[in-house]
């Protein structure tokens, strides 16, 4: 704590001595020149007392560089904003929620879109089994869940979702080089919404690098990022269910 505010810097060995271990590759050959270019590039970004502790050729043009260093930045940790869904029921209770509130299963139909193959973020949320022990949406007894894999286009996703009449849509995108990934959310939202069908369904979005505030830009009702369980989505889920139908009741 420094003064009224609380001015947080990284940890190393000592409070507030700012160690940040860092990597990065370099497109040189491994040798103990390329060392000193990574040890003079991470200088070039700020940090003192700078060590590269290893490397390793990825290939006879790459180097992949492990480094310390130390920052003299701080942040003001009480003027941190944050738009992330953090409220969160249990399995057991999203599911007595919805035989209380909805008094039927919900339709929930899930893929990891475009050309993206990483199933397994999707998997984590939806597959039975579950994930880091919290059940997937196909164990809950009040959701009927239908897991499409990966690599399915938009137009697959929205026509399997209007089919099953679905209550929300669940979208995973993992690979976001050059933005892939905003390219193929905003072109769902924009397929939903020429076939008049966006109002019908909630769509919410998640990825290692999706925040609910991306999300929400784009158009979803909400993103969800690393680190989420099961239970973190049905929840959002139905509880915004329930609450846009007393909207519109
Ligand atoms: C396993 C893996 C693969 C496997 C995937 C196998 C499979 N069946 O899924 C294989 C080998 C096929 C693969 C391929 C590729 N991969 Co890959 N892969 C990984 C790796 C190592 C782990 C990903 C993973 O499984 N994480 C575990 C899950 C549980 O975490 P998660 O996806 O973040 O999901 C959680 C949250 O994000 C969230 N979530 C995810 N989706 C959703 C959806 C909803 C609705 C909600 C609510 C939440 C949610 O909840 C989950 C649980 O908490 C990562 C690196 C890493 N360590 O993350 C690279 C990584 C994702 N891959 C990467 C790349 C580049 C590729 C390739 C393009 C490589 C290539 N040049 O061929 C190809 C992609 C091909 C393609 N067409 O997509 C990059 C992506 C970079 C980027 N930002 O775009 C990464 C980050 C590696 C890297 N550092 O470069 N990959």
């Amino acid at each position: 704590m420094e003064g009224q505010n609380m001015m947080i810097r990284p940890y190393g060995d000592t409070m507030n001595d700012g160690a940040i271990q860092l990597s990065f590759t370099l497109p040189v050959p491994h040798s103990a020149k390329a060392d000193e270019a990574a040890r003079q590039y991470a200088k070039k970004l700020g940090f003192n007392e700078v060590e590269v502790v290893h490397s390793n050729p990825l290939s006879d043009k790459f180097t992949f560089f492990v480094i310390y260093g130390k920052t003299t930045q701080q942040l003001d940790y009480d003027k941190v904003e944050v738009e992330a869904i953090e409220k969160t029921m249990d399995y057991y209770e999203v599911n007595n929620y919805i035989e209380e509130n909805i008094k039927r299963k919900i339709v929930v139909v899930g893929a990891c879109t475009g050309t993206d193959a990483h199933t397994v973020g999707i998997d984590a949320i939806m597959n039975m089994k579950g994930f880091d022990q919290h059940y997937g949406l196909e164990r809950y007894p009040m959701i009927e869940a239908i897991n499409m894999g990966a690599q399915i286009t938009n137009e697959e996703l929205i026509e399997r979702a209007v089919e099953l009449n679905a209550d929300a849509i669940l979208v995973s995108q993992v690979v976001t080089q050059k933005e892939v990934h905003i390219q193929n959310m905003t072109d769902l939202i924009e397929l939903m919404e020429a076939e008049g069908v966006r109002s019908k369904m909630l769509v919410v979005a998640g990825g290692p690098r999706i925040s609910n505030k991306l999300a929400l830009e784009l158009g979803y009702d909400a993103g969800f990022g690393r680190g989420t369980f099961p239970e973190n989505v049905a929840s959002f889920v139905v509880e915004k269910m329930v609450e846009k139908k007393a909207v519109s009741s």
